[in-house]
C-alpha cells in the first residue's frame, strides 16, 4: 500500500516576541506543577477527565500504533478495591522488599504503606501499555517503543491535568498486576504503567520542600 500524505493541518506560526513570552510562560506554568498526596473528595466532572485524556492521546507513538490505554475510574467500590489490593504491595514493600537505600531516598517524601487518596480522591486513571494488538484473525502483532511512547502520553496527560487546574499524583504500587484483574484489561497484551491520582488539593495541604534542577544541570548547550 502506498502512503498517503496530506499538507500539514494545525500548524501556526507565531512572531519571534510571541514565541519568547509563550516558551516562558509555558515553562513557568508547568514549574507551578507540583506532586500533592493529599486529597479532597470534591468532584470533578467527567468532560474534564475526558479532554485531559484526549491530549494524552495527541501523543506521538512508535509507528504510530498508540500503545495506551487509559481506564478513569471514579466508582467508589472499585478504588475501594485498588486501594487494598495496593496497600497490600505497599506494606509488602516498605516492611521488606524496599531496599535501606530506597527507603533512604523517599524519606523526603514522608511516603509509607497507607495510601488514603486511592479512595478520597475523585479519579483514579490507571496507564497501561498496550504491548500487543489482536488482530482480526486472532494473532497478536507487537507494538514497538511502547515504553517511551506511553511516557510521552502520560506526560502530556499531566501537563493537561495541571493546565485545567487539577492535581495529580504518580502511583506505581509494585507489582501492579492487580489493576489487570480489577478493571478487566487482557493481561496477554496490556500491562499496568502507573496509576494517576486526580482531582483537586485537600484544603492546607503541604508539599515536601524539594526543588527542581536549574537548567545548567540538566541541559548542555554545544
Ligand atoms: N510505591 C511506593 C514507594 C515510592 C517509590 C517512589 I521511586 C516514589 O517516588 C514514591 C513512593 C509508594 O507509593 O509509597
Amino acid at each position: 500500500m502506498n502512503p498517503s500524505f496530506i499538507p500539514l493541518p494545525g500548524y501556526r506560526e507565531y512572531p519571534p516576541g510571541e514565541m519568547l513570552d509563550r516558551a516562558r510562560g509555558f515553562a513557568d506554568e508547568m514549574q507551578r506543577r507540583r506532586t500533592i498526596r493529599d486529597f479532597s473528595d470534591r468532584p470533578v466532572p467527567r468532560a474534564l477527565i475526558e479532554d485531559c485524556l484526549r491530549a494524552a492521546g495527541s501523543a506521538p507513538s512508535g509507528a504510530n500504533q498508540q500503545p495506551w490505554y487509559f481506564v478513569a475510574v471514579s466508582d467508589p467500590d472499585v478504588k475501594k478495591r485498588i486501594r487494598e489490593a495496593a496497600e497490600l504491595e505497599e506494606r509488602e514493600f516498605y516492611a521488606h522488599r524496599a531496599p535501606p537505600e530506597w527507603l533512604a531516598v523517599l524519606q523526603p517524601l514522608g511516603t509509607d504503606s497507607s495510601k488514603p487518596f486511592l479512595e478520597t480522591a475523585p479519579w483514579l486513571i490507571a496507564v497501561f501499555i498496550r504491548r500487543f494488538e489482536r488482530l482480526a484473525d486472532g494473532t497478536k502483532r507487537k507494538h514497538y517503543y511502547t515504553d517511551e511512547s506511553v511516557g510521552l502520553a502520560t506526560g502530556l496527560l499531566l501537563a493537561a491535568i495541571h493546565h485545567c487546574g487539577l492535581v495529580a499524583l504518580m502511583h506505581t504500587p509494585s507489582p501492579m498486576k492487580f489493576l489487570n484483574k480489577i478493571l478487566g484489561r487482557p493481561t496477554d497484551l496490556e500491562r499496568p504503567f502507573l496509576l494517576l491520582v486526580v482531582g483537586y488539593p485537600a484544603a492546607g495541604v503541604t508539599v515536601p520542600d524539594i526543588h527542581r534542577k536549574p537548567l545548567d544541570e540538566i541541559a548542555s548547550f554545544v
